[in-house]
């Protein structure tokens, strides 16, 4: 079910922005899922920055969950796969100009939900478009990090390539 209504997923270009779960701060709504597609400009990387990430609790996100994608489509590499509520920022870094944020809630119980913005990064990897690769990295990086939890990484299933997937 894709979902349609204002500021659920879309097209979202520059060098930076932010977008946020359906009707943010407030919980958001059952059974919805939104899509979003990240581009910059050629030639640069994005970093993502969840700052508040709130949802419903499933230890494999079979729930809610935010899945981050290095990549054009949901087809692309999964960068980061997040399902437990923190208040500590996330961050999650491209190789290439593109990602897509993916979002979806069950029948029941939800939470705040989540807002995150983007910023281009210029001169990335050097590389337009398919990198298939990524990484993610606590926002203090390289000093230690804050105590975070329920991050789950894992590269989508299937007959991707295997890709480079740091946790720093
Ligand atoms: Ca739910």
């Amino acid at each position: 079910m894709l979902c349609v209504p204002a500021g659920c997923g879309g097209e979202l270009s520059g060098p930076r922005g932010s977008f946020n779960s359906p009707d943010y701060p407030n919980k958001y709504p059952e059974n919805r899922e939104c899509i979003w597609y990240i581009s910059t400009s050629l030639g640069s990387s994005i970093t993502l920055t969840i700052h508040e990430f709130s949802v419903e609790f499933h230890q494999d996100c079979n729930y809610d969950v935010l899945e981050v994608y290095g990549g054009p489509d949901l087809l692309a590499p999964q960068l980061a796969k997040l399902c437990t509520t923190t208040s500590s920022p996330l961050q999650v870094s491209s190789t290439g100009n593109l990602l897509t944020v993916r979002f979806k809630s069950d029948s029941y119980v939800s939470g705040r939900g989540f807002n995150a913005s983007w910023a281009e990064v210029q001169g990335g990897c050097g590389g337009p478009v398919t990198a298939p690769s990524g990484e993610i990295h606590s926002p203090s990086y390289p000093s230690s990090y804050p105590q975070q939890r329920g991050l789950f990484l894992g590269h989508q299933r299937g007959s991707q390539p295997p890709s480079l997937l740091k946790l720093l």
